[in-house]
C-alpha cells in the first residue's frame, strides 16, 4: 500500500466547479481517522503557506464540510485578535447578530481581487472537532467574518457574489 503524508495542497480558484457546490457533512465514520487527521494537517500547511487566516475544504478540492480559521493581526484589522487555528468539522452558525459591518476580504481562491463585504458583526458557531466532540462559542469582529466567510465556501458561494 502506498500512503503519503500531510502536503500542501493545490488551491482551487475560482471558475472550479467544486467552488460552487454545497460541501457534504464529514460522516461520524471519519472521526480521528488517519485520513481525516492527514486532511486536517494538509489544509493546516497549505493555509500557513498561502499565508491566509482562513480555508475551507473544497479551497483544495475536497467537498467536505471542514473549515480553519486563523485570525491574526493584519494591516487592514490592526485590532484582529491573534488566535490559535481552530479546526472546525461540519460548523453551523447558529446565531448571527442583527448588527452588521462592512469589511474588506479577499480569498485564497479569488487571487488578487478584494472587495467590502456586509457581515454580522457577532455570532454563535456550533461545530465538531477532528474526534467528534461538539464545542459551541462566540466570535466578533474579525474572527466571525473569517468564519462567515469560510461558511459560504461549504455552500457554495464565493466572497465576490456578496460585493457592496
Ligand atoms: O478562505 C479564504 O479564501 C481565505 C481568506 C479568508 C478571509 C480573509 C479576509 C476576510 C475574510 C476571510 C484569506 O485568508 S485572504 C488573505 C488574507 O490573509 C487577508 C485578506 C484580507 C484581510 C486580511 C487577511
Ligand atoms: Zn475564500
Amino acid at each position: 500500500m502506498i500512503t503519503t503524508g500531510p502536503a500542501i495542497l493545490p488551491i482551487a480558484r475560482q471558475g472550479e466547479a467544486i467552488l460552487a457546490r454545497r460541501a457534504a457533512p464529514v460522516p461520524a465514520a471519519d472521526f480521528n481517522t488517519p485520513a481525516l487527521l492527514n486532511l486536517i494537517e494538509s489544509m493546516r500547511l497549505t493555509l500557513l503557506e498561502a499565508n491566509g487566516v482562513g480555508i475551507a475544504a473544497p479551497q483544495v478540492f475536497v467537498p467536505l464540510r471542514i473549515i480553519i480559521v486563523a485570525s491574526r493581526p493584519n494591516p487592514r484589522y490592526p485590532d484582529a485578535p491573534l488566535m490559535a487555528p481552530v479546526v472546525m468539522l461540519n460548523p453551523e452558525i447558529r446565531w448571527r447578530s442583527e448588527t452588521c459591518e462592512n469589511g474588506e476580504e479577499g480569498c485564497l481562491s479569488v487571487p488578487g481581487q478584494r472587495g467590502m463585504v456586509r457581515r454580522a458583526s457577532h455570532l454563535q458557531v456550533w461545530y465538531q472537532d477532528q474526534g467528534g466532540t461538539a464545542h459551541e462559542a462566540g466570535y466578533s469582529g474579525f474572527a466571525a467574518r473569517i468564519i462567515q466567510h469560510e461558511h459560504d465556501h461549504l455552500e457554495g458561494i464565493l466572497f465576490v457574489a456578496r460585493l457592496q
